[in-house]
C-alpha cells in the first residue's frame, strides 16, 4: 500500500489540489475514487461516519491520520515535506489570505460554475450569470496581483499556487471561456505551474474521467 492514499475523483478541483500537491512533492501516493456523479458517495451516511463528517472530498489518509479540507491537506504536506512551505509569520499568513481568498471566491465560485454548466441537466442562466459575476472580479484580482510577481507570495511558489491551480487546468470549453487568454497573467502563470517537476493534469492524475454516457 502506497504511504498516502487521496479519496477524490477526477471532475474536482478541490480535490486537484491535494493531487498536485502530492506529485509535486513526488509522494507515494495512490488515489482512491468517489463515486460522486452516480453514487452521490460522500453524500451517503457511511461516508460521513467513515471518512469526512463534511461529506467532501478531497481526504487525504495517512496511515492513522485522515485529513480533509484542501487548505488544510497542502499545509500538512507542505511541513512534512519542506516544500511550497511559506517560510516565516508573515508569509504564512499572506499565504492564509490567499488559501482563504481562493477557498471563498475564485475557484470556490468557478468551481459550483463548471459544475452546474457542466454535469446538471438544465443549468439555471441566472445563476450561472451571478456565479461567473463573482469570479470574474475575483480572477481579475489574481491576475493583478500575478502582473507584479511570477508567484502568488512572490518568487517562489507556495501553497498558495498550488490551491489556485484548483479548477485553472480544466478545459477551457467546460468554461466556455480560456481563463488563460482573459486573465494573461494568470495564463502566464499557469505555464510556469505546468512546467514544474511532477505536474500532472486532473484527468491524469484522478480516476474517473471521462464520466460514462
Ligand atoms: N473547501 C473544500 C471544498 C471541498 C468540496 O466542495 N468538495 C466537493 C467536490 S469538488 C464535494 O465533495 N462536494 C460534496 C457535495 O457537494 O455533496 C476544500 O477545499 O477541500
Amino acid at each position: 500500500m502506497s504511504e498516502y492514499q487521496l479519496h477524490c475523483f477526477a471532475q474536482s478541483g478541490n480535490a486537484y489540489r491535494a493531487a498536485l500537491m502530492l506529485n509535486l512533492i513526488d509522494a507515494d501516493w495512490e488515489p482512491v475514487w468517489v463515486d460522486y456523479f452516480k453514487s452521490g458517495v460522500p453524500r451517503s451516511p457511511q461516508f460521513r461516519s467513515a471518512i469526512n463528517e463534511m461529506g467532501e472530498v478531497p481526504v487525504l489518509v495517512h496511515g492513522k491520520k485522515k485529513l480533509s479540507q484542501s487548505g488544510v491537506i497542502l499545509t500538512y504536506l507542505a511541513r512534512r515535506s519542506g516544500k511550497f512551505l511559506p517560510q516565516g509569520e508573515d508569509e504564512e499568513f499572506e499565504c492564509l489570505r490567499w488559501l482563504l481568498f481562493d477557498n471563498q471566491k475564485v475557484n470556490g465560485y468557478l468551481g459550483p460554475f463548471r459544475a452546474i454548466k457542466n454535469y446538471t441537466p438544465n443549468p439555471d442562466a441566472a445563476v450561472l450569470e451571478f456565479l461567473k459575476g463573482r469570479f470574474t472580479n475575483s480572477l481579475g484580482i489574481v491576475n493583478k496581483r500575478l502582473e507584479t510577481a511570477p508567484c502568488l507570495l512572490g518568487e517562489r511558489p507556495t501553497i498558495a499556487d498550488v490551491s489556485l491551480a484548483g479548477y485553472l487546468f480544466y478545459p477551457a470549453e467546460e468554461f466556455g471561456f480560456d481563463i488563460g487568454v482573459d486573465y494573461p497573467a494568470i495564463g502566464a502563470w499557469r505555464e510556469r505551474i505546468r512546467a514544474l517537476p511532477g505536474w500532472g493534469h486532473p484527468y491524469d492524475l484522478m480516476p474517473g474521467h471521462p464520466l460514462p454516457a
